[in-house]
């Protein structure tokens, strides 16, 4: 397969607390933990591709350890199919897989799988504020489409992401720019947890790429690449076969001017020149460079000939291991126990600070 080209990392929220407890000496150095969630949509974009799957495959080489969830407890905060959210799961879990994510170099799990998530989402919902719930943009958004119900669970849904990276005391979490506001209120979440309960949890740093943050709608490059929100046409999904990715990027909708440079008031040919960088591993200086004195026309058919060529082994491994459900539950299975066995330990020291349970032994010479 094709190299993921590494982003420059550009965003940190701030500098991630160590651990311990407020009399317990400054821990030197730890390596980096890396954590991030992804929903099981099973037709993941290439926004999800480029601003978060290519991240977590770099972050393999860089954390230890670098843990990937697959947050179907997030799934259910909207509509969705019992029967059909397993089969997302295993998708999902397939094309991570196929993009180049390792189940001997990181931890691979589901989310629903290690209840200790769903405990400390609860115990955290006590230093979240409603407010601050309330004016997450994903909620507005999210609760508008709703035909039936707006459940507490989508007001809910940051609490639990704050848990999933709580959980693992991550320095790290890539995510693209759509996250970056739950991304600040699980930092305050954390802040006010040590604040009032004594140093416990560190302070996640969001990690978001410099190029690739917000891919966006070929079709309405006013909205980003969606799930749920954009066009079907001008959405290029990972397993989209090569034929119909070029096609999406030949009729993706440019703007006035035939100048191949980034411009605000350019946000098609932007976004054109950000996913060609992202692919070619270059800078979008390097493409403008590229396309000076070129048409429009060639920038489209460059990008979606090259996305193509870049996703395809993508989809040609996806089809070899998405067959095998059990080989991939047992890839899950066994990630979540790994990722029980640290998010119990922080459940632990949470449960103790709190006072929740029988407080913990202490321990002192034998009478
Ligand atoms: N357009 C995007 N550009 C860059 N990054 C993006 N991400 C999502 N959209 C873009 C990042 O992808 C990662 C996984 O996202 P997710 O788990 O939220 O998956 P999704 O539900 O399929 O993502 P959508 O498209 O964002 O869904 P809806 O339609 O529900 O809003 C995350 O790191 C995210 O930032």
């Amino acid at each position: 397969m094709a190299a993921l080209a590494a982003a420059p990392d550009s965003d940190q929220t701030g500098p991630a607390v160590l651990r311990g407890g407020t009399d317990a000496p400054a821990v030197p150095s730890r390596s980096v933990v890396i954590f991030s969630g992804i929903q099981p949509t099973g037709r993941k974009h290439l926004g999800n591709h480029i601003g978060g799957i290519r991240q977590y495959v770099a972050g393999q080489d860089k954390a230890a350890p670098a843990i990937y969830c697959i947050v179907d407890l997030h799934a259910v905060t909207v509509e969705y199919e019992p029967v059909k959210l397993r089969e997302r799961v295993y998708d999902t879990t397939a094309i991570l897989l196929a993009a180049g994510l390792d189940p001997e170099r990181c931890i691979l799990f589901r989310q629903g799988d290690v209840h200790e998530h769903a405990e400390l989402s609860w115990l955290l919902s006590s230093v979240t504020s409603v407010g601050e719930l309330n004016r997450m943009h994903q909620f507005r958004d999210k609760s508008a489409q709703q035909r039936r119900l707006v459940s507490a669970g989508l007001l809910f849904y940051p609490v639990l992401q704050a848990a999933d990276v709580l959980a693992y005391r991550a320095d790290e979490v890539p995510v693209g720019e759509d996250q970056r506001e739950h991304l600040e209120l699980m930092r305050d979440v954390a802040e006010r947890f040590n604040g009032r309960f004594g140093e416990t949890l560190v302070l996640p740093a969001s990690r978001i790429p410099e190029v690739g943050a917000r891919v966006l709608d070929l079709q309405d490059p006013a909205r980003k690449m969606s799930t749920t929100g954009a066009t079907e046409q001008g959405t290029v999904y990972v397993l989209d076969e090569p034929g119909t990715i070029a096609k999406k990027f030949r009729r993706a909708v440019t703007d006035s001017g035939s100048e191949i440079v980034r411009a605000e008031d350019k946000p098609g040919v932007t976004n054109l020149i950000e996913i060609l960088a992202v692919v070619r591993g270059v800078s979008p200086e390097a493409v403008e460079h590229d396309f000076a004195g070129r048409g429009y026309g060639d920038l489209k058919t460059a990008v979606g000939d090259e996305v193509a060529g870049w996703l395809a082994p993508v989809r040609e491994r996806y089809e070899a291991l998405r067959g095998d459900d059990s080989q991939l539950e047992g890839i899950l299975a066994e990630g979540a126990e790994k990722a029980r066995a640290i998010a119990a330990g922080t459940l632990a020291d949470v449960r103790e600070a709190m006072g929740v349970g029988p407080a913990r032994r202490s321990v002192g010479p034998a009478t």
